[in-house]
Formats: C-alpha cells, sequence, structure tokens
C-alpha cells in the first residue's frame, strides 16, 4: 500500500494534474463546522464555480467512505454540508483513525494541506486559518495549521485570521516556523472581517504573477508552504471596532460554557454568526470566493510558470 491508495481523486482532477493544468485545492471544515446549513452548501459550490470561471479546476477535499477524497462530487458536497457538525473534524492527528473508522469528516487547512500535497495540487484557497488563540500562554491552543505551513509545500490563500485568534502571536509563530506571509496588494496582514489587523505583513506582492515566482521558488528551495494574505473586498468588510465587540462576547461565552480544544473555533464561528444577526455569514462567505478567485489566479500562473521552465531546454536546443 502506498498514500495513493488512501487517496481518491475524481477524475477530473486527475487528467488536470496529469497535464499540468491548474487546480485549486478547497477546505471542507469551512462547510462541515464553519458555517450552517444551508448557506454552507451555497458557498461551497459559489466558490468552485469561482475556481473554474479564473480557469482552473477545483478540488474540494474532505475524509469520506474512508478515503481522502480530492474533488468532491455535488453530492459529496451536499453530504458535508448536510453532515454539519455531526461529521468529525480532521486535522493532521485525525487522519489515520477516520480513515480506519470510515466516518466522514471535513478537513482543515492542516489536513486538507497534507492531502493537496500528496495528490500534487501546490495552491489552495480557504477563509481564515487557525493560528494562535488568545490566551495560549495558558492553554497552549496553537492550530496544527501552522506547523503544516511550516512543512508542507502548498501555498494557502486566507483572508488572514480571525481575532479570535492572537494575531500578533500568530505571525511570530510562523516567522519561528519560517513560513513566508505574503500580503496580495497590501502590506497590512488582514483580519478576516477587517482588511486590517495593525500587524504587517512580510512582503507585500502585486500581482498573481509575482505571488507564483516566489511560491515557485519557494518550492524549488524546499522551504515548505506560504501564507498569501488577501483582504475581504472592501464591499464586504465590517466594521473592526463592532466584530471585536462581538468577538469578546463570543470568548466569553465560551469560556462560561467550559468550551475548548478542537470545538472552540467552531462555537466562536457560530456564536459570532448568532452575534452578528448573520451579517459575519455574508461577509464570510464573499471573503472565501474572493480568495478561490485569487488561488485561481495563481495557479494559472503557476502553471503557465512550469510551462515557460519545460520550454526553455527544447527552445535553446
Ligand atoms: N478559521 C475560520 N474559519 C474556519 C476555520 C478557521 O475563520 O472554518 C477552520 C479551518 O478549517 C481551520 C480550522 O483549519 O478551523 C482550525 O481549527 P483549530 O483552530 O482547531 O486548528
Ligand atoms: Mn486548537
Amino acid at each position: 500500500m502506498s498514500i495513493k491508495d488512501h487517496l481518491s481523486i475524481s477524475s477530473e482532477v486527475r487528467k488536470a494534474l496529469a497535464a499540468s493544468r491548474p487546480v485549486v485545492a478547497l477546505e471542507s471544515t469551512i462547510i462541515t463546522h464553519g458555517m450552517p446549513y444551508p448557506q454552507n452548501l451555497g458557498m461551497a459550490q459559489r466558490v468552485e464555480a469561482v475556481v473554474r470561471r479564473s480557469g482552473a479546476v477545483p478540488a474540494t477535499i474532505a475524509i469520506m467512505d474512508g478515503k481522502l477524497r480530492v474533488g468532491a462530487k455535488a453530492d459529496d458536497l451536499e453530504r458535508l454540508a448536510k453532515a454539519g457538525g455531526k461529521a468529525a473534524k480532521a486535522s493532521r492527528r485525525d487522519v489515520a483513525a477516520l480513515l480506519v473508522s470510515g466516518d466522514v469528516a471535513g478537513t482543515t487547512v492542516a489536513t486538507t494541506m497534507m492531502a493537496a500535497a500528496w495528490a500534487g495540487i501546490r495552491v489552495f484557497a480557504t477563509g481564515g486559518i487557525g493560528g494562535v488563540h488568545r490566551g495560549a500562554e495558558t492553554t497552549f491552543d496553537i492550530s496544527a495549521d501552522l506547523e503544516e505551513l511550516r512543512r508542507t509545500q502548498v501555498a494557502v490563500v486566507c483572508a488572514g485570521a480571525k481575532s479570535i485568534l492572537d494575531i500578533p502571536k500568530t505571525l511570530e509563530t510562523l516567522e519561528t516556523k519560517g513560513v513566508p506571509v505574503l500580503g496580495y496588494k497590501t502590506a497590512d496582514f488582514p483580519a478576516f472581517w477587517a482588511r486590517q489587523s495593525g500587524q504587517k505583513v512580510d512582503h507585500r506582492i502585486e500581482s498573481a504573477k509575482q505571488a507564483a515566482k516566489v511560491i515557485a521558488l519557494q518550492f524549488e528551495l524546499g522551504l515548505g508552504g506560504v501564507l498569501v494574505a488577501n483582504p475581504i473586498p472592501e464591499s464586504h468588510a465590517l466594521d473592526a471596532r463592532e466584530i471585536e465587540a462581538r468577538i469578546e462576547e463570543a470568548i466569553r461565552g465560551a469560556e462560561a460554557e467550559g468550551v475548548s480544544r478542537k470545538d472552540l473555533t467552531p462555537f466562536l464561528l457560530k456564536r459570532i454568526v448568532e452575534l452578528t444577526g448573520g451579517k459575519s455569514l455574508v461577509a464570510n462567505i464573499a471573503l472565501v470566493e474572493n480568495n478561490a478567485a485569487v488561488a485561481a489566479e495563481i495557479a494559472v500562473a503557476l502553471s503557465q510558470l512550469g510551462a515557460k521552465r519545460k520550454a526553455k531546454p527544447k527552445a535553446r536546443a
């Protein structure tokens, strides 16, 4: 048995990869644990459509029927969306146990990166990454997403991190792990619903082509993953102070109810949707679509770079 035996790659994705055509990986914890039904299903379908419109093939990744599914079908998306929180949440440490049990699971950023790399996909779009939680100095709650970015050669396009996390500590941890944080047309690290967190990114990039060059070189040098931070569209950004008040309320709720560990992020996301009367959900969907478009452009640019490189020796001969 090899790793490939545990992957179930759709024929569309397999063909695209074999022909070096652009593919964008998409995660599924955002479907099962990040949003309520039926908005989660609508989001998953629209994000795939955005990737296609931008010239790439979408590959939603999840754990289903004892396999890592790469390129979920329409009915797979529906199963995931309807299962919601009844599905498992698969971080790296859960993968082997869930493949054995056969349970349905949404894959987190960490697990989606891992599966994408195994399948040969280099670009991945999500909403926000996990990071260092507020109070991590006592709880030690630091998402496995950060360690995965260190070790796995996939570029993750996100809208920064939610300020349910400690953003300065998250950025410090990424620095320690050697993960480059590229600001897509911005010098500020975005804070998910807000375009700015008050923290700077490491490097500002101006185009998908420039991002692709950095990503290609990072991978060529064997340096691990890349984080591309793409701010929420201006038209959908929420007022930073208002959302901060809601986040603090949600965190107090989690403390009062004793919610921790892997349940914390889903709990906070759900509470914030309730506390904003659904406004945070609309913004969340808009930023994921925006990230999918940028990820597709980067995937297209990466495959063009690859084609150029392959063509070079021939041109000289
Ligand atoms: N942050 C969000 N939305 C999400 C998640 C994080 O704004 O849906 C999900 C992602 O799948 C991420 C995971 O990888 O939560 C992180 O969970 P934890 O903090 O338990 O590692
Ligand atoms: Mn955690």
